[in-house]
This record gives C-alpha cells, sequence and structure tokens, in this order.
C-alpha cells in the first residue's frame, strides 16, 4: 500500500512512523508512507495556504488550489468521480465519519493507495470535500487542532492489519474489537509479583480451559470496559 499524507505541519509527523510495527512493514515493503507539505503545492510567490472565511469568522480556511494540485500531482485524478482503482482520498475532520475497527479492515482491503488530507480545526473549503474527498473520518468525539494526530492514528490502525505486517497471521485477529470484544488480561513472569498471583488456569497447561477462561474474560472485560459500567453496550 501507498499512503501519502498531505498536511501543513510536516515536521509533525518526525519519526512518527519509525517505530515497531510500522516501521518493520516499511522496511518489508508492505507499505510506503510518505508525507508532504501542503505549502510545496502553493503556486503563487507567498506559498499561501489558507485564508480568511468568506462571511467572516475566526481562524482561516485552508485553499482549494494547493490541495487540488497536490491531489492531480499524486493520484493524476481530476475530482473523484476520475475514478482510479485503488486509489481512496480522505479528509480527517471533526464533521467525519467515526473511525472504526471496522473502518481499518475496509480501507486496509480496499485501499492501494492512501491519500490523507489533514484538515485544519478551523475548516478547509468545502469544495475540496466536494470534488475531491471520497470519505471524511472522525477519530472520535472530541476537537483537535488539526488532522495530524488523527491521520498517525488512522495509518497504525491499517497498516498494522495490511497482509504479513504482524508477525504472526492470526494476531491480528485475536486483537481487540475484531470480533466485538476486547482482549482477555494477559500475564508474563512473574507468576507471583507482590503478593499478586497471575490466575491458576494460565499456569496448568490446559489450553481447553484456558480458551474458555480468556473467552469468559474477554466477555466480562466488554461488558464492563475499563472505565464505567456501560463500556461496551452495544456489542
Ligand atoms: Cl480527524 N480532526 C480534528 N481536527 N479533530 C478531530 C478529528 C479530526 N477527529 C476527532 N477530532
Amino acid at each position: 500500500m501507498k499512503i501519502d499524507v498531505l498536511t501543513i505541519f510536516p515536521e509533525y509527523f518526525g519519526s512518527i512512523f519509525e517505530f515497531g510495527i510500522i516501521r518493520r512493514a516499511k522496511l518489508a515493503g508492505i507499505v510506503e508512507i510518505r508525507v508532504h507539505d501542503i505549502r510545496e503545492y502553493a503556486a503563487d510567490k507567498h506559498r499561501m495556504v489558507d485564508d480568511r472565511p468568506f462571511g467572516g469568522g475566526d481562524g482561516m480556511v485552508l485553499k482549494p488550489e494547493p490541495l487540488f494540485a497536490a491531489i492531480e500531482a499524486l493520484t493524476g485524478r481530476k475530482g473523484r468521480e476520475d475514478r482510479r482503482e485503488g486509489v481512496k482520498v480522505v479528509l480527517l475532520t471533526p464533521q467525519g465519519e467515526p473511525f472504526k475497527q471496522a473502518s481499518a479492515v475496509r480501507l486496509a482491503a480496499e485501499a492501494s493507495h492512501l491519500v490523507l488530507i489533514c484538515g485544519r480545526y478551523e475548516g478547509v473549503d468545502e469544495r475540496v470535500a466536494e470534488q475531491l474527498v471520497d470519505e471524511e473520518i472522525s477519530i472520535g468525539d472530541y476537537v483537535l487542532s488539526g488532522g495530524e494526530p488523527a491521520a498517525s492514528v488512522v495509518v497504525d490502525a491499517i497498516v498494522r492489519l495490511l497482509p504479513g505486517a504482524l508477525g504472526s497471521e492470526t494476531s491480528a485477529e485475536n486483537d481487540s474489537f475484531s470480533d466485538g470484544l476486547l482482549d482477555c488480561p494477559q500475564y508474563t513472569r512473574p507468576a507471583e509479583f507482590r503478593g499478586m498471583k497471575v490466575p491458576d488456569v494460565l499456569l496448568n497447561g490446559h489450553h481447553a480451559e484456558i480458551e474458555k477462561w480468556r473467552r469468559q474474560k474477554a466477555l466480562e472485560k466488554t461488558k464492563k470496559g475499563p472505565n464505567g459500567p456501560n463500556y461496551g453496550r452495544e456489542w
């Protein structure tokens, strides 16, 4: 998969894709991630990327021209009706569809070339969303100053699902959420630490019993949740 990230703050991404699974996937040639400064696509002499909103109001709005130029240069596409196999242009914005594990699974399967546009919270010219963008995504019900942290979240969630990105083929299937359940609790050595013991069932080597226990704990954890009595209610 090829991933292009468009941002007015390219330095934000510094070494964020240089760790763990994402780094491994890059080195293995499973994913190629490129970060682009939107300013590089601004044609005017001041390289303007944002401007005041028509009709007045606070803040600045990202201008359409550099984003249209960038998308055309990176995808060859002239607007979203110009279908290109596997190309998906995504705008990260608090107005977007909530990003779920199912969204990550779908994008990992559908897209071979993902373009992520990091919006500013004040806004992006609506013609970008209308003409250029296939999907708008939000990562949760809170406001971030820009789409950059959201882009790093989306990249992580998708890249780890790409074939070969994880060490073992089954580990993504066992993740929290992939079957609608949170993961069961995990323990490692020592078997006793400051008087706290690892559950006996995990030490006895009965695999069927261990699986049953894990399933039970995952259900309990999902119902009870990490932060409140109603967490995971929708499952
Ligand atoms: Cl994608 N962008 C911004 N600015 N705020 C957000 C968001 C995205 N998702 C949740 N809050």
